[in-house]
């Protein structure tokens, strides 16, 4: 296989993008800074509710899933956050904060769970028995102690309260018992600290959901306070929903969170990320591009929340995190310039067309020179660099099959 001269392929879209006006020099350094976290239970066994398929190598406790997260955040050098997920996730919370610091990462978005306990199975937040609704919050004030010892800024909430059948709950009163908990959960908040309040139309519950779209998040968080703000989960919307302009209107009202990225054919798909659509991620990037051009796109906690049964984790997880290092780095690229005007002029294609020529760029030769600047070591292939390292065979023969699963188990 020939190959690529990569310094030489920088050298010709350098110059034709610096013809074009385009300062490289922002774009670069925007990119350096680029950070997505991944998700402690991304690097586990998983399955579907029809079976679990154990692999080699799975990490068997949580400091082996920041093993394999230091590995992502290594080969690609923007994933150095890993989200967390209690009880998924236990340990000496002070030990691991150390242990992550040791390999280059840190702990980040603490996930608490009042979804899988059978105590649960007609709601937490939104239980009508108020020793439940209390567990839950207590549940919660103990991840936030977490957060206090390891330093996390967020604490991100997904709720899989819900009813099934017409009738089984009190819409209206399940509100406000969210309302008097998401309340004092804030409370219980220091002031740097963030709420993040995801949402999602169905599953578990196939009737009706609590916080059931980006409208219900955002009422909750409207009335907790500044530092309570939406979580977009790109799995959780109805078919044809417009992301992009949720999260243009999320920005504009200073109340994006942050995202749980992922991809999705039918519903909660949690595929790789830009495996599916990648033109969607790629504009919803061009609206957080605005949004960082026009200020007002600050502290949003970029996350990964996917899980695939058969890909190897690691693997799956660094084409997610380049697939989002590509799509902003092409959103980056866009003559906003010349986009105005033409918004202005009501020139349709000539508006589309601006949109279309930067999804069509080839950045890699811009991601080369990035990770180049960065002494990543395969700047190139970041994905090739990771599977050729023999990283995964040398975890197959230490850790061997059926460690242990990230969901639950
Ligand atoms: C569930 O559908 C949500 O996407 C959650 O954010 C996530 O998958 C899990 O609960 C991790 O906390
Ligand atoms: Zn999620
Ligand atoms: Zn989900
Ligand atoms: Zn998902």
């Amino acid at each position: 296989m020939a190959t690529t001269n990569w310094a030489a392929e920088y050298e010709l879209l350098a110059a034709r993008l610096t013809d074009r006006g385009v300062d490289l020099g922002a774009v670069e350094t925007a990119l350096k800074a680029q950070q997505v976290e991944t998700p402690s239970w991304g690097y586990a066994d998983s399955g579907t509710r029809f079976g679990v398929f154990r692999q080699p190598g799975a990490p068997r406790d949580v400091f082996e899933k920041f093993e394999d997260a230091a590995q992502a955040n290594q080969y690609t050098g923007i994933a150095a956050g890993v989200a967390v997920h209690i009880p998924w996730d236990t340990a000496d919370w002070g030990k691991l904060a150390q242990y992550a610091h040791s390999l280059g990462v840190s702990v980040g978005a603490i996930n608490p769970n009042v979804f899988q306990d059978y105590d649960y199975r007609f709601g937490s937040f939104g239980s009508e028995r108020a020793d439940v609704r209390a567990r839950a919050v207590a549940h919660m004030k103990e991840c936030v102690d977490v957060m206090n010892v390891v330093g996390s800024k967020n604490i991100s909430l997904w709720f899989a309260d819900g009813t099934n059948f017409p009738g089984q709950g009190d819409f209206r009163r399940r509100k406000q018992y969210f309302s008097e908990c998401l309340a004092e959960l804030y409370g219980a908040l220091a002031g740097d600290q963030t709420l993040l309040v995801e949402y999602k139309p169905f599953e578990p519950s196939f009737y009706h959901t609590d916080i059931a779209d980006w409208g219900m998040s955002y009422a909750f968080c409207q009335k907790l306070g500044p530092n309570a703000k939406v979580l977009v989960d790109l799995g959780h919307h109805l078919p044809g929903a417009n992301i992009e302009h949720i999260v243009a209107f999320l920005l504009d009202e200073g109340r994006l969170g942050g995202f749980h990225f992922n991809n999705r054919k039918y519903a909660d798909d949690d595929l790789t990320t830009g495996s599916i659509n990648p033109y969607e991620l790629y504009l919803i990037f061009n609206e957080l591009v605005a949004g960082e051009q026009a200020g007002i796109a600050n502290n949003i906690a970029y996350m990964i929340d996917e899980s695939h049964t058969l890909k190897n984790k690691t693997a799956e997880m660094i084409q997610s995190l380049v697939a989002l290092q590509t799509s902003y780095a092409k959103a980056l690229l866009i003559d906003r310039a010349a986009l105005r005007v033409a918004q202005e002029s009501d020139d349709l294609v000539g508006a589309e067309e601006i949109i279309k020529d930067s999804f069509a760029s080839d950045v890699r030769p811009l991601l080369w020179k990035v990770r180049s600047d960065l002494n990543l070591p395969n700047p190139a292939d970041p994905l090739r660099g990771f599977l050729e390292s023999g990283y995964i065979e040398e975890k197959a023969k230490e850790r061997g099959v059926g460690g242990g699963s990230g969901l639950g188990a």
